[in-house]
């Protein structure tokens, strides 16, 4: 799907702002209130009943709509609503969307008027195992009180919920163009693919980083070659545009420019590649998660995160648990950072428990889980909307899923081979697996182009004895590695809760000093081990979760804290990011 841009011959209009609002489903009538468009809602009001509460809610506003707009095609799209939406212009049902993270469109040419609008979305924030993320619903009753419900998320983020990313109008002519896969290599070769509705002949010139042009070709498919191209890669990531015209046989046209860089994605000696050198991902997992916007859109954290990703010298993190808004894809192109790229598959797990265990022995979860269709579909979703982006170097298509239990490689196998035909640059496609998916137990291992574990020996267990759990980890990647000697391994988590200003001499658990002793740790296992091809520390930065007794206010595994200022670990990362591990050999 096409980023909203203005072109030429496409107006946007921006309904961002301050909408009306009420939870829906509460005993009594709530009274219409203002909240921030977008945002998460959770954290705007006081009160654990508003924060978590269960079901649907709605929102409403007014737009105006010019004459000279309904000259054109409009468009009404959402960057996400969390995780179901229900859109209604002037009474009238436009559909629904399923699925939190991802955009969705409706065309309201016929339906909109000159003049006021009205504009009514039902969300329903709801994550049961129908659901990606996965959750349970549960009901409670107390002596005495009247029957509670509850849903627990199968994940260790808040569920924060709303019209998260931003909303707009915006216009096309009647024969627009709907869609462009365009992607070049280190050869300097590239391909392009345009979708257009409507009858029209297409043209496209390639214009260089300058905005020079360097390539003019025509017809909805095409390849070309770029003679001294400029690679894009960390450090200098080149983007080119290819310009797109559809000249309608209507008399229209089109005009519509995407962005993309010229870069080959490969897997060689057990180490990924780009541009046909050895690449070692140093970085984060992350989360969308600020204060007071919570999960909403937020371009001064997301411009501020980059800022310190090279401040501390990492180049890549993994969208976990879910994709990022576009804007942040977008500003990854342009910072050369490199992206693994996570679909909302996480807590697919019978046996999940919040509180940091991260799974009991899971039982029947493939019976269980409801989800394998929405999964297809959130993964069309995904790929179709982040495909062009350079900075997109590896799919991930869920993170810790009951990996070692019967049918999860009957589960996986489709939904990986999906990704596969669908992304034309054959990029390298993965799950990330947890400690319960031993060397010996996985499932899966054979499916994924490149194994990501996500380790906690130190911290969920062997607790306080670094040393002990350095042996067990550096073990168990031995045996993987012996299992799938081709493979390059990466550690997707490894992380202690920390507590920023909590000091200790003799590095105890929570304190700056064992996060840090932790991550050396660890450093010095990868260092040890040549087929090691990254390691991302959990997590950047401390973020929002349910309330359980092993978090404390929130997860705490931040190198920085939640308002981003450093840990001690940050200097050791950045230490070792940008002197040590160079010296090792394993940083570039
Ligand atoms: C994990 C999960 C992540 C948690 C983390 C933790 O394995 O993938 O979502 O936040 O562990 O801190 O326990």
């Amino acid at each position: 799907m096409l980023y909203p841009a203005m072109t030429t011959s496409r107006m946007t209009f921006d309904l961002n702002g301050v909408w009306d609002f009420k939870l829906l489903g509460t005993e009594a009538e709530n009274p219409w209130i203002p909240m921030p468009v977008p945002s998460s809602y959770n954290d705007i009001y006081v009160g654990r009943a508003f924060a978590d509460y269960v079901g649907d809610m709605l929102y409403r506003r007014d737009f105006t709509v010019t004459p000279q707009m309904l000259t054109q095609r409009l468009w009404l799209r959402f960057g996400s609503v969390t995780h179901k939406a229900q859109v209604w212009v002037n009474e009238v049902c436009l559909g629904t969307h399923e699925g939190g993270f991802l955009p969705f469109q409706f065309e309201i040419t016929a339906l909109a008027r000159a003049g006021k609008n009205e504009l009514r979305v039902l969300v329903n924030n709801i994550v049961d195992h129908t659901t990606l993320p996965a959750g349970r619903l549960v009901t409670q009753q107390f002596p005495g009180k009247k029957e509670e419900v509850h849903n627990l998320p199968n994940f260790d983020f808040y569920n924060y919920s709303g019209i998260m990313r931003p909303v707009c109008l915006y216009t096309t002519p009647v024969s627009y163009i709907e869609d462009i896969t365009v992607h070049g290599d280190m050869e300097g070769t590239f391909f392009w693919k345009v979708k257009t509705a409507g009858e029209g002949a297409v043209a496209v010139t390639l214009l260089d980083p300058e905005g020079r042009e360097v390539f003019a070709g025509a017809g909805e498919a095409g390849s070309g070659q770029v003679a001294a191209v400029r690679l894009w890669e960390p450090g200098s990531p080149a983007l080119y545009r290819l310009a797109v015209t559809l000249s309608g046989t209507d008399g229209s046209e089109d005009v519509y420019e995407e962005v993309f860089g010229f870069r080959t994605v490969g897997i060689r000696d057990c180490h990924l590649q780009l541009n046909g050198k050895p690449i070692y991902l140093k970085g984060f997992g992350k989360h969308e998660d600020t204060p007071i916007h919570g999960r909403g859109f937020d371009m001064v954290y997301n411009v501020k995160d980059i800022a310190l990703l090279k401040w501390i010298g990492a180049n890549s993190f993994r969208t976990s648990h879910y994709p990022y808004c576009e804007e942040m894809m977008q500003l990854c192109d342009r910072e050369g950072i490199l992206i693994i790229d996570e679909a909302p598959a996480v807590g697919l797990h019978s046996n999940f428990s919040a509180t940091g265990m991260l799974g009991g022995t899971a039982t029947g979860t493939w019976e269980l889980l409801k989800t394998a269709e929405h999964h297809r579909q959130v993964l069309r979703e995904m790929v179709a909307r982040d495909k062009n982006h350079p900075c997109v170097i590896l799919w991930s298509v869920a993170n810790e899923p009951a990996s070692e239990e019967e049918g999860a490689k009957e589960y996986f196998a489709p939904l990986i081979e999906l990704v596969k035909e669908l992304d034309e640059q054959n990029r390298p496609v993965t799950l990330v697996t947890y400690e319960g998916s031993s060397p010996e137990s996985c499932k899966v291992a054979e499916l994924c182009d490149v194994l990501i574990l996500n380790r906690y020996r130190g911290w969920y267990d062997t607790e306080g004895n670094l040393s002990g759990a350095a042996a067990l980890l550096k073990d168990e990647l031995e045996r993987f590695h012996r299992r799938c000697p081709d493979k390059p391994i990466m550690l997707g988590e490894y992380g202690a809760d920390t507590i920023a200003g909590l000091h200790d001499l003799n590095e105890r658990l929570f304190s700056e000093e064992y996060q840090t002793a932790f991550l050396k740790a660890y450093g010095e296992v990868f260092d040890a081990l040549d087929y090691i091809t990254g390691e991302h520390v959990w997590n950047f930065a401390d973020f929002a979760t349910a309330e359980n007794i092993k978090r404390v206010n929130g997860n705490k595994k931040g190198v920085f804290t939640r308002d981003r200022n450093p840990k001690m670990a940050a200097h050791f990362l950045r230490n070792r990011w940008n002197r040590d591990a160079v010296a090792s050999g394993k940083c570039n």
